[in-house]
Order: structure tokens, then C-alpha cells, then sequence
């Protein structure tokens, strides 16, 4: 039997690449030198996509793949994949829950730590042979201090988890309060940010969520507070963020995601208050691998006429 057509958008881990390629004519659209002429070339083929959460798929390409039938998303964001146009057009989609729930969570806290204890400083100061010379200035305690998440979902009750063994009290903004935590809740994303000293984005991003983190959320954070982004950089006002960081409106700030990936605005390397991370939440080998498979499963699910493992759509 002919192996259905799988076209990539962007790279996988290397190990996936011949489980891939086992049950899939694999197309790289990344490497192509012209993405457009590729696509038309090949357009008739694909029946499936393989993407990940932070490339999703254009509608431009999904009109340009007429026998298109499913959309497998290496990650859990769906803010780069349109999916009533999806269901309209009746393609499935399907991501990565649980898997790298544990992952995003470990780097939000550690995330907290890095910035408040000065990790990344104390590392330089031993490197440079600095610490001869000088001890390294205080930090900030995080133990007891105020969490506040964004986005109390899954990976959001993770953060949560690991919050209270720092003994922190816990509060949260959603859309709707839970009647299933014991968290206080706080209506607005400034209000949350008042009575918070590390303040976590872990909200999924997409138009509802977009810039809803701006200068009114810093000045309520204070500048002894930090903030933490996990989620997206859409959903932060990025001018304002960096415009609190520059100007002491805050503390600091611990980021994996930026607005502009893989080239973030500059700005942020200037800053001594940072820490910076290259969206690397989910990224351990135990986490992609899990991912890894939950896409090849879904994508197996489909092509066997199965249910599907983890779809949205
Ligand atoms: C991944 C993510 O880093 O889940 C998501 O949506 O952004 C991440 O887990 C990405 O999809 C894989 O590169």
C-alpha cells in the first residue's frame, strides 16, 4: 500500500525522522529553497500535516492542499492554527496535552528562581573569577512569597503544585472562576497582578488573550514584583513589558516566549534584570519523545480509520 503524503513544517527531533518516514512519504517544507513552488508541486499529495504548536498552519496552506485531512500539532497551542476554518473545511487537528504539562511548569518555577536568587549573575560571577574580588549582591526570596498564575489549566495547576511546596499562597485570573481549587480567584489580570509577587503567564494565546498582559498589569505588579511568561508573547504588550523592565516598573522578568520568535527584540538581551529562555518549556528528550509519539499515534489513529487520541477539531 502506498504510503499517504505527510508534509512538515518545521523541524522534529531528529529520532522521529525514521518513524516518520516508516509510514509516510515525508516532505520538509522548511528546506525547501522555494517554499511556494514546493507546495504546488506537491499539493495533490498531502493528506496530512505535521507541525508544531509554535508554527501551526496558514490558511493559505491549507487551501493550497486540496485533499488535505488532518493537521497533527507537535505542542499543545493552537493560536497558530484557525480552527473553525479547519472544521469548515473538515481537516482534524490534534496536539500534545499532559505530556509536557510537567515540563512547562518546571521552567516557570525555575524561571522565578533564576531571576529572583540571580542565577544567571552568580554563574558569570564564578566563571569570570569575579568572586575573588567581590561577593555577588543579595537576591530576593522566593519561599512564601505571592504566586499569581494566568490561566489556571492544566499546566496552570502545575505551576500551582510547585508553588505551594515553596509555601507560596496561590491566586489566579481565568475567564471563570474554578469551584474545584482552593485558590483565591482574582477577576482581572491587574487585580491578580496587585496581590502578586511573581506573576506566571501560562494562558494560551491566539485573538481572545491577545495583549491582554499590559502597562496597568506592571504598575499593579510593582517594582518588586516579577513576571514570568510561559504561555505566549502575544499575550503580553511587548513595548509595555519592556518599557517596565527598562524603567524599574518591575523587578524583573522571567521569559521563554517573545512576539518575535526565533529573533526577539533586541532590547531584551540588553537587560540585567532577565532571565531569557528560547522557548524550551516542553523541551527535554522524555517530554518531546512523549510528544513525538502522541503526533505519529494520532497520525496512525487517522490513516487506521481509529478515533483519535487528542484531537480539537
Ligand atoms: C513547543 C509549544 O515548544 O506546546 C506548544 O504549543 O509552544 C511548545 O510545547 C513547540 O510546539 C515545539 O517546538
Amino acid at each position: 500500500m502506498q504510503k499517504p503524503t505527510l508534509l512538515m513544517t518545521g523541524p522534529y527531533p531528529e529520532w522521529e525522522m525514521p518513524l516518520l518516514k516508516a509510514s509516510y512519504h515525508v516532505l520538509k517544507l522548511w528546506e525547501a529553497p522555494d517554499k511556494a513552488a514546493f507546495i504546488a508541486a506537491h499539493a495533490k499529495d498531502v493528506r496530512a500535516i505535521a507541525s508544531r504548536g509554535d508554527l501551526g498552519a496558514a490558511n493559505t496552506l491549507i487551501d493550497a492542499l486540496p485533499h488535505l485531512e488532518i493537521i497533527s500539532l507537535f505542542g499543545v497551542g493552537l493560536d497558530a492554527v484557525d480552527l473553525a476554518h479547519c472544521k469548515a473545511k473538515n481537516i482534524r487537528v490534534t496536539i500534545t496535552p499532559d505530556v509536557l504539562t510537567a515540563d512547562v511548569a518546571d521552567i516557570a518555577l525555575g524561571l522565578c528562581l533564576a531571576v529572583a536568587r540571580n542565577i544567571p549573575q552568580g554563574d558569570a560571577h564564578v566563571r569570570s573569577g569575579a568572586w575573588a574580588n567581590a561577593m555577588l549582591p543579595l537576591a530576593t526570596r522566593m519561599t512564601g512569597k505571592r504566586m499569581g498564575i494566568i490561566g489556571l489549566g492544566n499546566i496552570g495547576m502545575a505551576i500551582a503544585k510547585r508553588a505551594a511546596a515553596f509555601d507560596m499562597p496561590i491566586a489566579y485570573h481565568n475567564r471563570n472562576k474554578r469551584n474545584d481549587v482552593p485558590y483565591a480567584y482574582c477577576e482581572t489580570v491587574e487585580a491578580l497582578a496587585a496581590q502578586s509577587d511573581f506573576l506566571v503567564a501560562v494562558i494560551p494565546g491566539g485573538a481572545q488573550t491577545q495583549a491582554m498582559i499590559g502597562a496597568a498589569a506592571f504598575i499593579a505588579l510593582g517594582k518588586e514584583g516579577y513576571f514570568i511568561n510561559v504561555a505566549r508573547g502575544s499575550v503580553v504588550d511587548e513595548a509595555a513589558l519592556l518599557h517596565a523592565l527598562e524603567k524599574g516598573v518591575i523587578k524583573g522578568a522571567g521569559l521563554d516566549v517573545y512576539l518575535n520568535e526565533p529573533k526577539p527584540d533586541p532590547r531584551f538581551a540588553k537587560l540585567t534584570n532577565v532571565v531569557l529562555q528560547p522557548h524550551i518549556g516542553s523541551g527535554t528528550f522524555e517530554t518531546r519523545r512523549g510528544m513525538g509519539q502522541m503526533v505519529r499515534d494520532n497520525l496512525a489513529a487517522h490513516f487506521a480509520g481509529k478515533p483519535l487520541l487528542s484531537s480539537v477539531v
